[in-house]
């Protein structure tokens, strides 16, 4: 045979050194997974595997290692101990549906997300609405490392050490007033270099909503990076929403505009399905998606399920917001 076929390729002559290894781990929980021990895995295994499969000609832009741009940052408060999710985990698997629909789409195709210059739209009901740069938008806030769970509705799961600062000191910097119930944040609109927004994959721009105490909450954080670096573009750069007591499409990537609003904004995944994706969308194994069990879930990288928690294991921090509300109704 003159042509090698894939298999007889070894994965050390096509790829570098960290994708090289990753494989071996995911090739390795293959065997586990053919023993029966991770039951229930297959979809997950298959989907990962072929993305590291494809990851040598697709990895558009290289990552820095971590730690790289923030070296030593305070933790943030209600850090988790936990360890945090794999790096190359955490940036290879992703939602990000501007840049594709497939979990490993967003890394292939993150070269397609322009973020500089990058500038934020503040509108509404606020003493102080005006285009901002995103240097206005961070100057006077001081970053932390916040280590928090992260549950996407489809039963996945991670630990992110973010970088970031509390939402709140931002949205109290433009006076909200006495009007303002609910925020708003809409993703950037570019199909020029977006390709999938010129489908109608989503109702595009992308956008997301919060009742105004919850996005005072000090837990609701904006992120600007990840892992001590910038936040790569598959994880939503600049400048991203990351509410850990939320489902994960809660928390909106790449955000262009900001808007203090009267009533609850219509939200991009409660528009299109609003019996499968609630407004609210607060993590509850009680409470069903009408295709999965949202008893349990699987961190990127194990193998074995955990239990997943009512608001993902912030309940004593945020329930309170949620006092007197049927969640099973208001899910
Ligand atoms: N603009 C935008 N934001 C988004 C999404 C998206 O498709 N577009 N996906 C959401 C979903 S479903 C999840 S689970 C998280 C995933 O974040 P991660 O890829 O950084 O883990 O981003 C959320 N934010
Ligand atoms: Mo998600």
């Amino acid at each position: 045979m003159l042509i090698k076929k894939p298999d007889d390729i070894r994965p050390s002559e096509i790829t570098d050194e960290p994708v090289y290894r990753q494989r071996r781990r995911l090739l390795g929980a293959a065997g586990l997974a053919l023993t029966g021990l991770a039951v229930g895995g297959g979809l997950l295994l298959q989907r990962r595997s072929k993305a590291m499969s494809k990851t040598p000609q697709t990895a558009a832009l290289a990552l820095p290692e971590p730690y790289s741009h923030y070296p030593s940052l305070p933790k943030g408060p209600f850090s988790s101990g936990e360890e945090p999710t794999d790096y190359t985990d955490a940036t290879r698997y992703n939602n990000f549906y501007e840049l594709g629909s497939s979990k490993e789409d967003p890394a292939r195709n993150a070269g397609q997300l322009v973020t500089h210059p990058w500038s934020v739209r503040v509108e509404g009901e606020c003493a102080r609405p005006a285009l901002y740069t995103l240097e206005d938008i961070l100057r006077p806030h001081a970053l932390e490392e916040r280590v928090y769970r992260l549950r996407c509705v489809e039963t996945w799961a991670a630990v992110i050490p973010w970088v970031g600062f509390s939402l709140g000191d931002l949205l109290k910097r433009f006076e909200p007033n006495s009007h303002a119930r609910f925020v708003e944040f809409e993703t950037l609109l570019d199909p020029k270099h977006l390709r999938a927004q010129r489908s109608h994959l989503l109702d595009w721009p992308y956008r997301e909503g919060l009742r105004l105490d919850e996005a005072m909450h000090p837990l609701a954080t904006l992120a600007v990076g990840m892992y001590g670096n910038e936040l790569p573009n598959q994880n939503g750069a600049p400048l991203r929403l990351v509410v850990p007591w939320k489902y994960g499409f809660k928390s909106i990537k790449s955000i262009v505009a900001i808007r203090f609003l009267r009533e609850r904004p219509p939200t991009t995944w409660n528009s299109l399905q609003p019996d499968e994706y609630g407004f609210y969308a607060n993590v509850n194994p009680a409470v069903s998606h009408p295709r999965w069990s949202q008893a349990r879930e699987r961190r990127l990288g194990e193998w074995s399920k955990r239990e997943t928690l009512p608001f993902n294991g912030y309940a004593e921090q945020v329930a309170s917001l949620y006092a007197g509300m049927d969640l099973k109704r208001d899910f």
